[in-house]
């Protein structure tokens, strides 16, 4: 008996580490080698000299560009995902916009400027359809509109510039950066840990923009609740940790 709790005291904290390492995807891509075999266009996006186009500058466009799963479908509780994107050629100040969406797992394809409608989604939207501006990022979650906001006193999304966007995502808290400017910080309320993975999307239709996206850098990490030992095998643990105390105590009187 003793031997057998000695063992559970060993085993039990390198099984804990085990589920803590269980998962971490990372992707990494400039597209300059053509498209990944990870990665799948669908509707107007296309692999254009080394960058991914999600729309050309023409009328009616819509464009996805997914990546797999990195996570084997384990349910994730942080990633981040930096990318550049690059909007011009306007047919007046722009249209529509770009996403991008963390969806769930297997909702995937060619979205507009909202993002897909489960998961989250950030949008970088270029046309007033009756919202803040015409100039505006957001977030969505699974559909429903958390964050709109105008960006306008910082810079015009469609200006040809090519900005790096900067968005993570720690257990239900998203943050939101371009080109190093900080400009929303959002705790997503009923928000928990799933198996997705990230789709762009973009989108014109009266109006148009080419819109490109490039450098697209993105790490995942398994959700907290996947970590956490049940509280019957904390009381294992306390179990082992008292079995230890034991043998201790017997080899000391030998
Ligand atoms: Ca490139
Ligand atoms: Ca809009």
């Amino acid at each position: 008996m003793e031997k057998y709790l000695f063992k559970l005291f060993l085993v039990l904290p390198l099984s804990l580490v085990i589920l803590h390492s269980a998962s971490a995807g990372l992707i990494n891509e400039d597209f300059n080698g053509g498209l990944p075999a990870d990665a799948t266009l669908y509707g107007s996006a296309s692999l254009t000299a080394g960058e991914v186009q999600l729309t050309p500058p023409t009328f009616s466009q819509l464009g996805g560009l997914s990546f797999l799963d990195q996570d084997s479908g384990a349910a994730i509780g942080s990633w981040s995902a930096q990318f550049d994107f690059r909007i011009d050629q306007n047919s007046s100040a722009g249209a529509d916009g770009i996403s991008l969406s963390f969806s769930r797992l297997g909702d995937v394809g060619a979205v507009g400027e909202e993002g897909l409608s489960s998961g989250i989604a950030i949008g970088f939207d270029t046309w007033n359809n009756g919202e803040v501006s015409d100039n505006h990022v957001s977030l969505r979650f699974d559909g429903a509109l958390l964050v709109e906001l105008d960006v306008t006193s910082f810079f015009l999304l469609q200006d040809g510039v090519l900005r790096s966007a900067l968005i993570t995502m720690n257990n239900g808290l998203l943050d939101l950066s371009i080109g190093g400017t900080g400009l929303f910080s959002h705790d997503i309320a009923g928000w928990s840990a799933y198996a997705g993975q990230f789709n762009f999307g973009g989108r014109t239709g009266g109006h148009f923009s080419r819109q490109v996206i490039d450098n697209f850098s993105a790490s995942t990490t398994a959700g907290v609740s996947a970590a956490v030992p049940e509280p019957a095998t904390l009381a294992l643990f306390g179990l082992g940790l008292a079995g230890m105390g034991f043998a201790r105590k017997k080899r000391k009187s030998v």
